[in-house]
């Protein structure tokens, strides 16, 4: 086979099958409330990773602030942070890296909206179908 060749196909195996996969960090829980600070801004911290989000439930309050910092796990794999519940007044959409990014919103409407990675190498499954999704809670006060 020519190296070339021989050496895409290794990428391309490397990354599509689970070429980085890493567990889930053990030491972050699945499901996380937002910490408040003492101006009433709501914190929370997302890691992403191949494939997974960590907290994948997050729980924060109505009406008040929010302060979302994500970030992801060194790799090559990229990956992205998704959310469109514009009835709620959430809308991001940031590709990420292993600095996190923060975004601030305040959630207007209670519920539990999906984020997810929306990224895909070629033909193979999605990041959100391999597990990159979660769910941003939005409750009562
Ligand atoms: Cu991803």
């Amino acid at each position: 086979m020519f190296p070339m060749i021989r050496f895409a196909l290794i990428v391309l195996l490397a990354l599509s099958a689970n070429g980085d996969a890493i567990e889930p960090p053990q030491s972050l829980p699945e499901s996380m409330k937002a910490t408040v600070d003492e101006q009433g801004v709501q914190h929370i911290s997302i890691i992403a990773g191949s494939y997974f989000f960590r907290p994948k439930h997050v729980i924060v309050e109505v009406n008040k602030p929010v302060k979302l910092s994500v970030a992801k796990e060194p790799g090559l794999i990229p990956h992205s942070f998704v959310i469109q519940a514009p009835e709620a007044g959430i809308s991001i959409n940031i590709s990420l890296d292993t600095e996190p990014k923060v975004v601030t919103f305040t959630p207007f409407r209670t519920g539990r909206f999906t984020f997810y990675c929306d990224n895909q190498f070629l033909f193979f499954e999605s990041h959100r179908e391999k597990g990159m999704t979660g769910v941003l809670e939005v409750s009562t006060e």
